[in-house]
């Protein structure tokens, strides 16, 4: 073990721009964190999330082949994204209807490019030294690792929040076969506060802690657009794709921003310039490919994103208190190329706006 080696890790991190960083033991399972993960799977909570119930014993510890094998550390950084109020209130509509982590380029692609040159100086720091870049995609448990490297605590939200930072970061991991010293875990610092369970629109959790992702909008938005939930989808109101409500609200989101420079690659791409809902519903697959190139919302589908259009629109006329009458106009837009799209799903859900 070397406070220094460590000192360098994490003078690198901070140089490729990661905000906060954390290691922790990884020879040592999670025990109570992976418990809670069988429940979830158990209680069927994934939903048509398949891939979060297959590989479970990846989830408890990362230092077999299946992860690195002999891996003696967890190096947990996060990239915050949260950009200023001033900057977001001149997005364009379209991408006010997007969680901020999507409305500009793919967050996977920039934060494994910074991931895999840090584990590059990780093997450069000891003879025969492997190193493994991890980011979103592997069979992990990222956040309680990331609680577990003292990178910040997991809020009420279920979030990883970095006292001073918020919890509008992304994660991301270096595994590792270096031996370095590991952080103390932080202590849950909500405390009497619940304004995260009170805003949900789709009370999408269970108790504190604890997230039931099929009633979550960006489980509806996202994962499963098809999945059929129609009182979710009837709360869910102004969300396109993701949902950060219960971010929103969070005093720790409080937290001064950084430059603007920082968080450019989350700045909402031109894409979403004076385009509007129906332009979306109306997309054939070469302006879905076009729309979608390095953005987040591919994931979507372009029959899942046409089918969240068309829900927003139809929320906004059942319940038009307070939306602007263009915006009604647009909803009636969306509504009708709903009734005209290819996908029999996406026109129920139009149909849903004349019963
Ligand atoms: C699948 C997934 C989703 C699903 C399901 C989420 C879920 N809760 O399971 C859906 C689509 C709903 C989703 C939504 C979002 N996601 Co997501 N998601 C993932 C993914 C790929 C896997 C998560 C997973 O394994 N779930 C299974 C459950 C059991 O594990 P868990 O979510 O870590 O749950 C923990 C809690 O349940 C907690 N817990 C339960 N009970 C208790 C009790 C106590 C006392 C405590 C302390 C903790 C606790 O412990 C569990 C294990 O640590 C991860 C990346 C990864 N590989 O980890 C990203 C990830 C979690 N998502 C992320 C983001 C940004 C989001 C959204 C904000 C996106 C958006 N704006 O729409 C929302 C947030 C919703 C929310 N409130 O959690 C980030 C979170 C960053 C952060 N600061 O925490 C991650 C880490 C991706 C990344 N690399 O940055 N996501
Ligand atoms: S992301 Fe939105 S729907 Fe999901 S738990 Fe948070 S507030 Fe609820
Ligand atoms: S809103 Fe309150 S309860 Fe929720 S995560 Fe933030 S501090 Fe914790």
């Amino acid at each position: 073990m070397s406070p220094s080696l460590k000192q360098r890790v994490v003078e690198r991190a901070k140089s490729l721009g990661f905000d906060a960083v954390g290691v922790a033991r990884a020879d040592e399972p999670l025990e109570v964190e992976f418990e809670r993960y069988t429940a979830f799977v158990e209680g069927g909570r994934h939903g048509e999330m398949e891939y979060l119930g297959r590989d479970p014993e990846i989830r408890r510890r990362v230092d077999t082949d299946a992860i690195l094998l002999g891996a003696k550390s967890v190096i947990c950084v996060a990239r915050r994204y949260q950009r200023s109020a001033e900057a977001e209130a001149s997005d364009p509509p379209l991408a006010k209807l997007v969680a901020r982590y999507a409305r500009g380029h793919d967050y996977h692609n920039h934060v494994r490019k910074k991931l895999r040159l840090l584990a590059k100086f990780v093997r450069t720091l000891g003879e025969g030294v492997e190193a493994r870049p991890l980011c979103d995609q592997e069979p992990i448990l990222e956040r309680a690792w990331a609680a577990r490297a003292g990178l910040g605590f997991v809020g009420k939200n279920g979030l990883v929040i970095v006292p001073g930072q918020g919890s509008f970061v992304l994660l991301g991991e270096v595994v590792t076969t270096l031996d370095l010293a590991a952080d103390v875990p932080m202590a849950e610092r909500c405390g009497s506060c619940t304004r995260c369970l009170d805003a949900c629109p789709t009370s999408a959790f269970e108790a504190p802690f604890v997230l039931d992702p099929r009633r979550c909008i960006s489980y509806l938005t996202i994962e499963a657009p098809m999945a059929d939930a129609t009182p979710a989808r009837d709360a869910a109101r102004e969300h396109l794709f993701g949902c950060d409500d219960c971010q929103s609200v969070c005093p720790y989101n409080r937290a001064p921003v950084g430059p603007p420079d920082r968080t450019k690659p989350f700045s909402p791409l031109d894409v979403f310039t004076g385009r509007t809902l129906d332009d979306l519903v109306r997309l054939d697959e070469e302006g879905f490919t076009a729309l979608t190139v390095g953005s987040p919302l591919k994931r979507a589908g372009r029959a899942g994103l046409a089918r969240s259009a068309v829900s927003v629109a139809l929320s906004r006329l059942r319940r038009p208190e307070g939306v602007a009458p263009e915006e009604l106009v647009e909803a009636e837009r969306a509504i009708r190329a709903g009734l005209e799209h290819d996908d029999a799903d996406v026109v129920a859900e139009a149909a849903r706006a004349t019963k």
